[in-house]
């Protein structure tokens, strides 16, 4: 297997400890739990998504388990403002907030609580089951712009977070690129839908959710390989990584970073673990292999 060198890394903006990045939505609710993802490995963690107000989310079942994935409709579950308190614990680390909003504006006033507390902000324009936010606004690239350029302007490192559920998702990194963004995170879940034969109905509260885990890795690497054809800005490779062969096709593919959600969720320990097998000090620099797969 292909071995990378190890050490720092700025991505988009932002110094992390190294290139592998706790996902939006696993583990990110609370500043005990970002902290303790840090602890355990991570080069950098993302928040879950909070937005303008206080969201209680879908009702449930917001969660199904599948062999090899799981599906999701939290429906955005957030406190809003009052997440500010749960940055304390981790001040100065490479903590990004993933924000949402449903206007420009909206998303501006939620950058603006938490400037100078993180390194960074991830637009969240790809949720497949929020009405109003995520892809309902995501899939638009006049939107995607406008919403980018609303945060871009604070002047922090500003990530855009992309749908897979698009039929050309480079529109969209563009749209976001002009918008200012600094990076690109490919992809957030892929839109669908399991039905219990049982009851004879959708098995999600919410019918239709988001499918996360190795089942969508192959539908990340040729989003992020497109993207890397179409894009300048660096690329940040999401979507059922969970061993450090993923994350070197990942980074052949085009990403300069990736970012870990449902792995973390079936072994937390799984940070060191991919760290252990991805750097060696005689490895590849890691440049050398980022978007080594096109021709
Ligand atoms: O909260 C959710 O239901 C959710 C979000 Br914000 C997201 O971005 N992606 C997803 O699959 N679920």
């Amino acid at each position: 297997m292909v071995v990378i060198r190890p050490g720092p890394v700025t991505v988009g903006g932002v110094a992390l400890d190294n290139h592998l990045l706790l996902a939006a939505g696993v583990l990110g609710t609370t500043g005990a739990s970002l902290a303790r993802m840090l602890q355990l490995g991570a080069g950098g963690v993302v928040t879950k998504s909070i937005g303008p107000e206080p969201k209680d989310g879908h009702h449930g079942p917001c969660v199904a388990v599948l062999d090899d994935g799981l599906l999701n409709a939290m429906g955005l579950p957030n406190p809003s403002k009052d997440f500010i308190e749960e940055l304390e614990p981790v001040a100065k680390k490479p903590v990004i907030a993933s924000i949402f909003g449903g206007t420009p504006a909206e998303f501006a006033r939620v950058a603006r609580w938490f400037l100078d507390r993180v390194s960074g902000f991830e637009l969240n324009l790809s949720c497949p089951h929020a009405e109003g936010y995520g892809a309902a606004i995501g899939t638009d690239p006049a939107r995607v712009e406008a919403c980018t350029r609303a945060v871009s302007t604070l002047g922090m490192p500003t990530w855009v977070k992309l749908t897979p559920n698009v039929t050309d998702i480079t529109a969209i990194g563009k749209a976001a690129e002009r918008g200012g963004a600094s990076a690109i995170v490919a992809i957030n879940t892929v839109k669908a839908m399991r039905i219990s034969t049982g009851l004879q109905r959708p098995v999600l509260g919410n019918r239709y959710g988001g499918l996360s885990g190795s089942m969508i890795f192959p539908v990340a690497v040729r989003c992020v390989y497109e993207l890397y054809e179409a894009c300048k800005i660096p690329i940040i490779g999401c979507g059922g990584i969970a061993t450090a062969d993923n994350v070197v096709e990942m980074m052949m593919a085009g990403a300069s970073a990736v970012e870990i959600g449902s792995a973390v969720r079936d072994d937390i320990t799984i940070f060191e673990t991919i760290k252990k097998d991805l750097y060696a000090k005689k490895g590849i620099p890691p440049e050398e292999i980022i978007g080594c797969a096109h021709a």
